[in-house]
C-alpha cells in the first residue's frame, strides 16, 4: 500500500520549474554533463544517458567511454563530445556534474574509471555499475543521486531485491542515512528520497519501461537538470517525473515495444509546452 507519509509527485506539479529560456541565453548557462560509462557491449547505455542529457537542455555534453565506441556514438549523436578514458582527468575539470554508472561495466576497465570519476568534487548521480562498484567500497559524498533499481539497492543495503520490494520506504530510507545524499529507488512507484524529508513517491509511467536503456535516459536526464541549476534533489524529483510523464506519452502507441530512445522526443515535448 501506499505510505502516508509519503508526499505524491508527478510532472504537472514541477512544470513551473520550466520556465522559458531567456532571449539572451548561451549554451554556457545550461551546464556541462559527463557521462561516464560503455564498457564493451554496453555502449548503447552510455549513448542513451548522454543523448537524454542533450535532450533535456544542458548546454554541452561530453562522454568518456570505451575509445572504440567513438565513431558509433559520433554517428548516433554528433552533438556529443565523445572521449576515452584518457581523457577523463581533463574533463572532470571542466563538468558540471558527472553521471557515472550507464554501462560501465565491472571489468577492470570500469572499476579504474569508476574510482577517478568517483573522485569529481562536484555533484554525481551514480547509477548501474556505479551502485555496484559503490557497494563493494562504500563511501560518502556530499552531492550525489544514486538511482538504483531493486536489484541494485539490494546489493547496496545487502538485501535480497524480494526484501527491498517488501518494504520500499524502509529501503529508500536506509539508502539515504547509508550512503548520503539523494536515494531514488525505481520500479512501479518510485520514491525519491532526499535527507531530512518524507519521501516523494510517483506512480506515473507503465510497464512498457520494462525493457533495457529505461534506467540509463533517467540517469541522463537527472544529470542533465543538475547542470542546469537544479539541486540533487530537485533534479532527482523532476526527472523522475519528467522520465514518466515522456514514457507514458510515449505508450500511447503502445507499452509493448516501447524503447527509451522513444522517450527523447516527448522529452523536448514536455519541456517546451506550446
Ligand atoms: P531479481 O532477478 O528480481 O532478483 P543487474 P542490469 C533486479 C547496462 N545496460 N523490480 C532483478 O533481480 C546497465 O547500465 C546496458 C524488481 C534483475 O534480474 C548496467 O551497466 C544496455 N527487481 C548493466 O547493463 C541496456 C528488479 O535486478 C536484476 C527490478 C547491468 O544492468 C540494458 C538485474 O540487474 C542495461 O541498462 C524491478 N523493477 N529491476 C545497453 N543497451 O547498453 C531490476 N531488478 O544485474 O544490475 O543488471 O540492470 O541489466
Ligand atoms: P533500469 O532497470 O535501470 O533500466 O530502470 C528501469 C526504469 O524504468 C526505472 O526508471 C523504472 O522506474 C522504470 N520502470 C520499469 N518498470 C516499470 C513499471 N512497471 N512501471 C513504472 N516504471 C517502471
Ligand atoms: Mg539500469
Amino acid at each position: 500500500g501506499i505510505e502516508p507519509a509519503a508526499r505524491r509527485t508527478g510532472y504537472d506539479g514541477l512544470r513551473h520549474r520550466f520556465p522559458r529560456r531567456e532571449r539572451t541565453a548561451h549554451k554556457g548557462r545550461y551546464g556541462h554533463v559527463l557521462v561516464v560509462g560503455g564498457d564493451a557491449g554496453m555502449g548503447g547505455a552510455a549513448l542513451m544517458a548522454a543523448r537524454a542529457a542533450a535532450r533535456c537542455g544542458a548546454g554541452l555534453v561530453s562522454v568518456v567511454t570505451r575509445r572504440e565506441h567513438a565513431p558509433g556514438f559520433l554517428a548516433a549523436q554528433p552533438e556529443l563530445m565523445v572521449h576515452g578514458e584518457e581523457q577523463l582527468a581533463a574533463l572532470l575539470q571542466r563538468a558540471s556534474v558527472v553521471v557515472l554508472g550507464p554501462g560501465l561495466g565491472r571489468s577492470d576497465w570500469g572499476q579504474a574509471v569508476y574510482r577517478e570519476a568517483r573522485g569529481f568534487p562536484g555533484p554525481q548521480v551514480l547509477d548501474a555499475d556505479a551502485l555496484n562498484a559503490l557497494a563493494d567500497a562504500p563511501d560518502h559524498h556530499d552531492s550525489q543521486v544514486l538511482t538504483p533499481h531493486p536489484g541494485e539497492a539490494g546489493r547496496l543495503l545487502g538485501l535480497t531485491s524480494a526484501q527491498v520490494q517488501e518494504d520500499r520506504f524502509a529501503a529508500v530510507h536506509a539508502l539515504g542515512t547509508h550512503y548520503g545524499g539523494v536515494a531514488v529507488l525505481k520500479g512501479a512507484g518510485t520514491l525519491v528520497q532526499g535527507a531530512d524529508q518524507p519521501p516523494a513517491l510517483c506512480t506515473d509511467g507503465n510497464p512498457g519501461m520494462a525493457s533495457g536503456g529505461m534506467g540509463d535516459v533517467l540517469s541522463g536526464i537527472i544529470g542533465s537538470l543538475i547542470a542546469q541549476g537544479f539541486s540533487p534533489v530537485d533534479a532527482a524529483e523532476a526527472g523522475v517525473c519528467l522520465h514518466a510523464a515522456a514514457a507514458d506519452r510515449a505508450a500511447g502507441a503502445g507499452e509493448r515495444g516501447l524503447l527509451a530512445t522513444d522517450l527523447l522526443v516527448e522529452l523536448r515535448a514536455l519541456l517546451n509546452p506550446s
